[in-house]
């Protein structure tokens, strides 16, 4: 381990750091830190007092820079690096275009990401006590509903040719807090699959696919999405 700083993480099947590691990538800076990548058992690495002490609410995505200084929730993360690395200011380089970005981001986790993460959490039966103890298909199916009628509301957005949410030439945040939701959704155990049924999402979608930085944050092929793990 050298003196950079270190990203405490999770393979790339785990939304939130992803999104970090996405954003590394993105903003060209991935090399400059240490991966410190935790393998998330129930009850794991993330959830030992080593880690409680950096964060005690026991979750990755974590940063711990040179200085000794901590950081997480994922925003709280990539405001700082954009902020504090040169290059592409991924969150928006006007004051209208951080609004804009914040105000898709939050849409998109709050009504998309977050939905579908607890969908996948009460449906699935194997988490164990110590990630997720309720089983409840009714609240799965409400959620599922969510972020199905909010994946509609984007799709249109984006129905006007626009590449990115934007309307960049090239992704920001809440591009990349929707490219996670939409490969989280392909678990299978959420079976609600933002795929072609939703024209131009998919398009986004696939327009991600061809990214360097997205091909390159999806390395370990871990995802569990088998057109990110398989693809040659
Ligand atoms: N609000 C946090 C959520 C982070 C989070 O949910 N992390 C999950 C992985 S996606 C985690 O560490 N789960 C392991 C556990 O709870 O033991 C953020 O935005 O970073």
């Amino acid at each position: 381990m050298t003196d950079k700083p270190r990203l405490y993480t999770s393979p790339s099947a785990f939304p939130n750091p992803q999104r970090v590691r996405l954003f590394l990538h993105e903003k060209g800076i991935a090399d400059q830190f240490d991966e410190v990548i935790y393998d998330m058992a129930p009850g794991g690495e993330q959830r030992g007092w080593q880690h409680l002490k950096m964060n005690p609410w026991g979750e990755t995505p974590t940063l711990r820079l040179a200085d000794g200084g901590i950081l997480s929730e994922t925003t709280a993360i990539v405001r700082y690096l954009d902020q504090a690395f040169p290059g592409r200011r991924i969150m928006g380089e006007t004051p209208m275009e951080q609004g804009l970005d914040a105000m898709w981001d939050t849409r998109i986790w709050v009504h998309i990401l977050y939905r579908i993460t607890t969908m996948f959490h009460v449906l699935h039966r194997g988490l164990g006590p110590k990630l997720e103890l309720t089983h409840n298909p009714a609240w799965g199916e409400h959620c599922r509903k969510e972020a199905l009628a909010h994946a509609g509301l984007v799709d249109r957005h984006l129905s006007d040719g626009r590449a990115w949410m934007l309307g960049g030439d090239a992704p920001t945040f809440s591009d990349i807090t929707l490219a996670t939701a939409v490969a989280f959704s392909k678990f299978p155990v959420c079976a609600t699959p933002l795929d072609e049924r939703f024209e131009h999402l998919d398009a986004f979608w696939r327009r991600w696919q061809e990214r360097p930085a997205f091909r390159a944050a999806y390395a370990d092929r871990s995802s569990g999405v088998a057109e990110l793990d398989d693809r040659k």
